[in-house]
């Protein structure tokens, strides 16, 4: 059986999971610096290390020479969203790159199929490009797309499936099944408010970017009017800043932007 390389192996997924989560945060960043809700709420990646590859491979008979064939997990990233209404949107963000950057070659709905252990998430399997110092060849790489509470549920069971070498006693087994339901009633619940918490999120951003246009409006003015008149501006901000609704920040940032026309700033 062929010995490994583990450094030489392992250097293009570290490539592909460094190239695809930065691509996704940008993704994300953008919704935010266009001040859109952005359904992805975090991007992570990981390299799967040797000793899992290695128990993977055995699990599944996998010789050495067929690990990066058959193996499609060694390259990993995940995208976490708020709301179960977020994993579609994801899923298309995903698709729109299909053909161009990555390549789609499987999608495993386990949202919809839910596993026996309660497991939910969505996987998109892709085939990457790498362009390294070796040269260009393609590697495979999962995507896997859930929500907050369907990852506290996979990494809580995947801790105890590590602490059990695989073999989680029965009961526990039971609790956790119970836990995927309480998961996905918690997922459930969320949807229903969703739109409040969106609301929330918008006019909080909202809030900020007033504030923060605001205050760019004052430090302009500040020395070009008058003490008391600063003043009185100075008092006006705090009242808004802890008491103010959306529509009285709008007046106050349009009644100093008159006043910075006035006073050519
Ligand atoms: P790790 O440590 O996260 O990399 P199989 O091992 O046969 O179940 P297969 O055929 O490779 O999985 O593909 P599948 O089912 O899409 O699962 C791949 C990955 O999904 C797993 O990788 C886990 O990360 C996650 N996963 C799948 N089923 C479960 C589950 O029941 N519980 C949890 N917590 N995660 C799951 P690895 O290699 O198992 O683990």
């Amino acid at each position: 059986m062929e010995i490994l390389n583990w450094k030489e192996l392992l250097y293009p997924y570290e490539q592909a999971v460094a190239e695809l989560t930065l691509k996704l945060e940008y993704t994300m960043t953008e919704y935010k610096k266009l001040g859109m809700y952005s359904p992805m709420e975090s991007v992570t990646g990981r390299v799967k290390k040797p000793s899992s590859i290695l128990d993977k491979a055995n699990k599944k008979s996998i010789t050495h020479e067929k690990i990066e064939e058959e193996i499609e997990d060694i390259a990993g990233v995940r995208i976490l969203c708020q709301f179960v209404e977020d994993i579609p949107k994801v899923i298309s963000l995903i698709h729109r790159r299909d053909g161009r950057d990555l390549t789609i070659l499987e999608e495993r709905d386990y949202i919809t199929n839910t596993k026996p252990s309660g497991y939910r998430s969505y996987h998109i399997i892709i085939k990457y490009p790498i362009n390294s110092v070796a040269g260009y060849r393609e590697i495979l790489a999962e995507i896997q797309i859930r929500t907050l509470a369907m990852n506290f549920w996979a990494v809580t069971e995947h801790s105890l499936k590590y602490k059990y070498s695989g073999n989680i006693p029965k009961e526990i087994k039971e609790r956790l099944i119970n836990c995927a339901e309480a998961a996905f009633n918690m997922d459930n619940e969320m949807s229903t408010i969703r739109n409040e918490i969106m609301y929330a999120q918008r006019i909080n951003k909202l809030k900020d970017n007033l504030i923060a246009d605001i205050i760019d409006y004052i430090q302009n003015l500040y020395f070009v009017t008058k003490l008391d008149e600063m003043e009185a501006v100075n008092k006006q901000l705090v009242d808004l800043w802890s008491n103010g609704d959306i529509e009285s920040l709008k007046a106050f940032k349009d009644k100093l932007s008159e006043m910075a026309k006035v006073y050519g700033v």
